[in-house]
């Protein structure tokens, strides 16, 4: 039986003043639970509540605030321009906001056409909350992401499934209320936010959050227990005194993207540790990992975590295909999307990753690629090739896009962008499109053709577009 999401966290014995710190301010768990209580008060009974989710302590108060009174909790990017935003708060049907006091929450509220009535969240405010809590399966988060086409859907998470996937990487990672977990990651995705927040509040281990994901911040942290995308990792790894203050470290562990090789080896090398590698999805939380008690090799994420099945859709023998899961951590669909939903998944009910996969014969799984080539993975963010066409199509100039994610170093893959368009600067397209999605979803590089590469049916062939 997995516990309620939330019980330890009201288990404040041995608390600590510094039980959280998120970008220098700091809280006790009784704080915490005590700003909480104030934002469950104030919402409770809303159909869903929107967080403007900037990396701070209002974040973390806000969404423990809407966990207590069992509201559904819609993360939205803060750098999210306003054609973003506003699909999220219309497609969500958060008519309330959530947000700190000079997040900039309010003139973006206003800038929106959506109209949403923001709730100031305060962590100094104490308010005892003592209803019980909301049933396992009802929604904890609605998280947005991207599809290979269109706008970002949103994805429903249950209480149930959150528990039960920390519950899990507890087990995998050995990880404890002994532990200190550091990060700096966004806190609108799985990885900061349901990891990396819910996460050490569940486990009971004290957070420490960086405000961003320096190399030099996680060196200062003093930490047993690290995450990162590999972006991170590839940047901690090229400032050698900083890897080398890791060494101490308990666990340093890599997510969201392939680590690249090197970066593992040079990890190694410098901190005498061998990272622990973790695959998960949005949809999915995460579902295969290498564990602290196991073997960990460059390029595995290890095995399916207790309660995971997985399996790999390949023609008789050929031992590459799709990863297909089932287990008690898969979302309950896409709101409002139920065609969305049966697609992805096969006929006799596994969930379909769209990521190719091979599983080594001691169990060891490694992703290989991505079915589609539409999906971009840039800096640890899930990208849709679609919706960015869809922004630089909007304006005037642009005759065509195509949007492809070009091989990249530090961030895995970057976003270029081919259009045909006349009398605009690449520039000019970029901030474009900034200044409607979130700032990540920029392209890097814009190059200009005189028409896209098509096959003999007319329909666009990103193969065949020239190198970036
Ligand atoms: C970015 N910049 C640009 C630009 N794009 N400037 C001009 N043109 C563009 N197209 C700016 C940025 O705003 C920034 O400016 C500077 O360039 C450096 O940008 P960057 O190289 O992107 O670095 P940075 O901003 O430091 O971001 C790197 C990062 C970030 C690793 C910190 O990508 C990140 O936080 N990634 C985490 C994503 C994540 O959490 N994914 C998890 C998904 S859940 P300035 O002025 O700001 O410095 C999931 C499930 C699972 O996947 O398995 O975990
Ligand atoms: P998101 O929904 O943002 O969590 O992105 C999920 C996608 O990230 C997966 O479908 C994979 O393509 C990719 N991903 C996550 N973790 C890993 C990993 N360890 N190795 C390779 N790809 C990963």
């Amino acid at each position: 039986m997995t516990a309620p999401l939330l019980t330890s966290l009201a288990a404040s014995g041995g608390d600590r003043p510094d039980a959280l710190t998120v970008a220098g301010h700091r809280l006790s768990r009784e704080e915490l639970l005590g700003a909480a209580g104030a934002v469950a008060a104030r919402i409770a009974g809303a159909p869903a509540v929107a967080v403007h989710a900037t990396a701070t302590a209002e974040t973390v108060v806000a969404v423990v605030g809407a966990l207590l009174a069992g509201v559904p909790v819609v993360p939205v990017p803060p750098d999210s321009g306003p054609a973003e935003r506003d699909h999220i708060l219309r497609d969500s049907g958060a008519a309330l906001l959530l947000a700190g006091a000079g997040a900039g929450a309010g003139a973006a509220a206003e800038a929106a056409e959506v109209p949403v009535e923001t709730v100031r969240v305060d962590p100094s405010e104490r308010a005892e909350w003592t209803k019980s809590e909301p049933a396992p399966e009802s929604t904890a988060f609605i998280l947005y992401t991207s599809g290979t086409t269109g706008a970002p859907k949103g994805v429903l998470i249950s209480r149930r499934a959150v528990a039960a996937d920390l519950d899990a990487l507890a087990d995998a990672w050995a990880w404890t209320a002994g532990d200190t977990l550091v990060h700096g990651l966004p806190l609108f995705h799985v990885h900061g936010l349901v990891l990396g927040v819910l996460g050490a509040l569940r486990t009971g281990s004290r957070l420490v959050h960086t405000g961003r994901p320096t190399a030099a911040a996680y060196a200062a942290a003093g930490g047993s227990l690290y995450f990162g995308v590999p972006t991170v990792w590839n940047r901690v790894v090229q400032d050698p005194d900083s890897a080398r203050a890791l060494s101490g470290a308990r666990l340093l562990v890599s997510g969201s993207a392939p680590l690249p090789a090197p970066v593992f080896r040079e990890l190694e090398r410098l901190t005498g540790q061998r990272p622990v590698e973790r695959y998960g999805m949005t949809e999915t939380l995460i579902t295969v990992s290498t564990r602290a008690d196991g073997e960990r090799r460059p390029g595995s994420v290890g095995t399916p975590l207790p309660g995971i099945r997985t399996r790999i859709a390949a023609e008789e023998g050929a031992g590459i295909g799709e990863l297909q899961l089932t287990g008690p951590t898969l979302f309950d669909g896409y709101l409002g999307r139920p065609e969305a939903t049966s697609g992805s998944y096969t006929e006799d009910g596994w969930f379909r990753t769209g990521d190719i996969a091979t599983v080594e014969p001691d169990g060891f799984h490694r992703i290989v690629g991505r079915a589609s080539t539409d999906m971009i993975k840039s800096g640890g963010y899930r990208i849709g090739a679609g919706e960015i066409e869809n922004a630089l199509l909007d304006h005037p100039a642009v005759r065509e896009a195509a949007v492809v994610g070009a091989p990249h170093d530090d961030l895995g893959q970057q976003i270029v962008a081919y259009v045909v368009a006349d009398g605009v600067t690449g520039q000019a397209l970029i901030d474009f499109v900034a200044a409607q999605l979130s700032v990540h979803k920029r392209p890097r590089v814009v190059r200009f053709l005189e028409a896209l590469p098509r096959n003999a049916m007319g329909k666009p062939q990103k193969k065949l577009l020239p190198p970036a």
